[in-house]
């Protein structure tokens, strides 16, 4: 519980937990190569090691300690077949990529989730790893868990996806390395490239560029393992960075946070709704880039969010429209229907909650409406055990009138374990 009247600002420095969608890949491509792969900075929140025990019960080794994950394979060949079905908990990442490596192998698998996982969209994955032969079923129509795979050899495809999805991409990229002849994939806008990063990190042949829509590979590589440093997560800092602008006199500084391009939609639209961040101390060019951002308070404009930069902040759009409820006249949120097949559906939670807050805002079928300069008032909400929306209703609290109380916050945990402690040394 965080009451208004006591909120100073926010000061001080903080590191972030490494970052989601890397922390996964880090371990997949890790059980796919041959020999030891060593994970600095690794994400142990929720998600991440709902990744780490569906390899385990395929048989591949891994330890976890505190400072690093150490991960040793024979490659996918080892694989065993799981004793039960393959759990992934809430993470979409997880099902989706693990369908395209599954859907090579030489044993039946099923992959079950959490009530969340149970109503995401699987069709958009099994319709392209069908047409490069996999034997997949699913419930409703081919559409949701459990996924039952049978494992078989697969063909390369050349594959246009209609709609802007890394876990998509990074699937069928995955199910491409180990078919035959060469597997194309084209996107509508780009989105995060960390598949295609880490895939030419472990040794693997990709035609791949930064700024490309076209990627393709060849069936039948091998990965070679690999010691690997996971950067912050940028997805967790947006609720930091968003906190310190809208909170009048803070001052931070987010250390080591991923700059990943395809992942730096946030700090665009802030910056063009008139907020004050530096970046700093860039490193690690060429592989994932990193660096320190500092964020100061500053008052925004609302403006108009849509079209190619959508994919770039997708995770961030639920913070992005509180910073919205904040800033002067009235921002405009388009062409961010994926929203709707998120942990929650984003759109409905994100308006719901912040309406609860009374916020000025309304859904849209793409997006959203919010008229600025909302004073929020505190109240009992909730995060639909959706992790953004549980950390968004947080940061609000900062800058609502008297108590807001949000229930069923432990999903926090999901990607970022220690929120509630960074955000405590902040405000200390
Ligand atoms: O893994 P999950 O549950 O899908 O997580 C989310 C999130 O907010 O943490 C989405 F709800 O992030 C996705 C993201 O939206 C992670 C991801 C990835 O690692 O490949 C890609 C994005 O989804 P998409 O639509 O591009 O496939």
């Amino acid at each position: 519980m965080i009451n208004k009247t006591i909120v100073k600002g926010l000061n001080g420095k903080i590191t972030v937990p490494g970052d989601k969608s890397i922390s996964h890949r880090a371990v997949m491509f890790g059980a796919l190569a041959e020999g030891k792969t060593t994970i600095y900075g690794f994400l142990k929140g929720e998600d991440c090691l709902s990744t780490i025990n569906c390899f385990r019960d395929l048989g591949v080794q891994i330890k976890v300690d505190q400072d690093k994950v150490e991960i040793l394979s024979e490659g996918i060949s080892s694989f065993k077949q799981p004793l039960s079905p393959l759990n992934v908990g809430n993470s979409g990442t997880t099902i989706r990529l693990l369908m395209g490596i599954l859907s090579n192998i030489n044993f039946p698998t099923t992959l079950i989730g959490d009530s969340s996982i149970s109503k995401r969209p699987m069709k958009r994955v099994i319709q392209p790893l069908r047409q490069m032969g996999a034997k997949i079923e699913a419930k409703a129509n081919d559409n949701l868990t459990p996924i039952k795979i049978m494992g078989t050899q697969l063909k390369g495809i050349d594959y246009k996806l209609s709609v802007s999805s890394a876990q998509v991409k990074s699937a069928l990229l995955l199910a491409g390395l180990f078919a035959d002849g060469i597997t194309t994939i084209t996107e509508p806008e780009k989105s995060r490239d960390h598949t295609e990063r880490m895939l030419s990190n472990f040794g693997v042949e990709v035609n791949w560029h930064p700024d490309s829509l076209k990627i393709s590979l060849k069936g039948k590589q091998k990965l070679q393992a690999k010691t690997i440093s996971v950067p912050g997560d940028i997805s967790s800092a947006s609720f930091f960075i968003v906190a310190a602008t809208i909170v009048p006199n803070s001052d931070i500084i987010i250390k080591n946070v991923g700059l990943n391009p395809t992942r730096t939609g946030l700090i665009d639209v802030l910056k063009t709704m008139g907020a004050s961040i530096t970046v700093e101390n860039i490193q690690g060019e060429g592989y994932e880039p990193y660096g320190d951002i500092r964020v100061k308070s500053a008052q925004l404009k609302g403006i108009v969010i849509g079209g190619e930069i959508i994919p770039r902040l997708i995770d961030e759009i639920p913070i992005l429209a509180l910073a919205a409820t904040q800033a002067t006249g009235t921002t405009i949120i388009k062409d961010a229907q994926e929203l709707k097949v998120k942990e929650s559906n984003r759109i409905e939670t994100v308006v719901n909650e912040l309406k609860n807050m009374s916020a000025d805002i309304s859904s849209t079928d793409d997006g959203m409406f919010i008229k600025g300069c909302s004073n929020l008032k505190g109240t009992r909400v909730d995060s639909h055990n959706d992790h953004r929306i549980g950390m968004m209703l947080k940061i609000a609290s900062l800058v609502a009138e008297g108590q807001t109380i949000v229930d069923n916050e432990n999903v926090i945990n999901i990607s970022y374990p220690h929120f509630n402690q960074d955000l405590k040394s902040l405000l200390e």
